[in-house]
């Protein structure tokens, strides 16, 4: 019986073999991608039953990512199966610095139908949290209310609710709708999770204690803002502190390290940690994710969290 539910889009990835442009590339690796499947990966390798819930096209792409759930033993009945549409998938270069390019083929994917029918499927008698993004409200209004029904069913039952704006501003119709939807959002969720740069958009502000305080004053009960290498600022209604990040050797590609934090939130808000705790925790699982080049390989089990908070403690 899933403890967490997480509702979006995965996709098919391929991952250049060698840095270059995308369309120069003609070596591939396939893997999974998806902000929310990797908090479903990393929060599954840390012994949650977590129930993953979107729409995939009959397609090798849809079997792909079927089977790579079933194996990682992350629930799949409230998945459904589309012939009318595709599974989308996605192309990432790879890089010696910075961001890598990623180009999505998605428009009109089977996930991109999903509804609030999708979400009244649900059973949510042994859920115990809820985590929302923001992809799922950019692919189309049909996904956008489900994102809706989503929070209102988990308000209803009185979960706590973790929101990673995740913005994808090439997926919006315009970035004044994406901002006011987005924050609308947050407004209905007890923690928000953005990172410096989304803060900045969103609020207008580029104080991390700034940006906090905008989404305080909507009601929203904890802000963490993640400040790259830096770590994260956190601030509530009684404190604020930054926690540091982690130093990490090299870096290899940083998408997905924003889901192992959340990954680190919620186990940890879940096991009642002290908050502190909590980001610790976050900051060390994305700083694992960023080793690697997929979006969630680097995601560890509890013994390799444990291994690594150890031997950073040593130093
Ligand atoms: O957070 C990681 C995601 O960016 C990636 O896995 C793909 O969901 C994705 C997206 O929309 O970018």
């Amino acid at each position: 019986m899933p403890e967490i539910i997480l509702v979006g889009e995965p996709m098919a990835m391929f991952i250049a073999d060698y840095v270059g442009k995308l369309e120069d590339v003609e070596k591939f690796t396939r893997s999974l991608a998806g902000a929310e499947v990797n908090v479903c990966i990393g929060l599954k390798r840390l012994g949650y039953d977590v129930s993953y819930v979107t729409k995939l096209g009959v397609d090798p792409f849809g079997k792909y990512i079927k089977n790579f759930l079933d194996n990682e033993g992350i629930d799949t009945k409230y998945i459904t199966f589309d012939s009318n549409y595709p599974t989308a998938f996605q192309m990432k270069s790879k890089v010696e610095t910075g961001d890598p390019e990623v180009v999505y083929f998605r428009k009109g994917s089977a996930a991109s139908h999903m509804s609030k029918e999708d979400i009244d499927r649900i059973d949510f008698e042994s859920v115990r949290h809820v985590h929302v993004t923001g992809i799922p409200p950019a692919l189309s209004l049909s996904c956008r209310e489900a994102t809706y029904r989503l929070i209102k069913k988990a308000r209803e039952k009185g979960l706590f609710i973790t929101f990673d704006p995740n913005l994808r501003p090439s997926l919006w119709p315009s970035k004044e709708e994406m901002v006011r939807v987005i924050n609308d959002i947050a407004s209905k969720c007890d923690m928000v999770l953005p990172g410096i740069s989304e803060g900045v958009m969103l609020t207008g502000s580029e104080n991390p204690n700034e940006i906090a305080d905008f989404y305080l004053k909507l009601g929203v009960k904890i802000v963490i803002v993640k400040i790259g290498e830096k770590g994260a600022f956190v601030k509530t209604r009684e404190e604020s502190y930054t926690v540091p990040g982690f130093k990490v050797p090299m870096v290899v590609d940083t998408v997905g390290a924003g889901d192992g934090f959340a990954v680190g939130i919620i186990s940890g808000l879940l096991e009642k940690l002290p908050l502190r705790d909590a980001v610790v925790r976050g900051n060390a699982i994305g700083s694992l994710q960023v080793m690697v080049p997929g979006d969630n390989e680097g995601l560890p089990d509890r013994a390799k969290l444990n291994q690594y908070l150890k031997e950073q403690a040593r130093g």
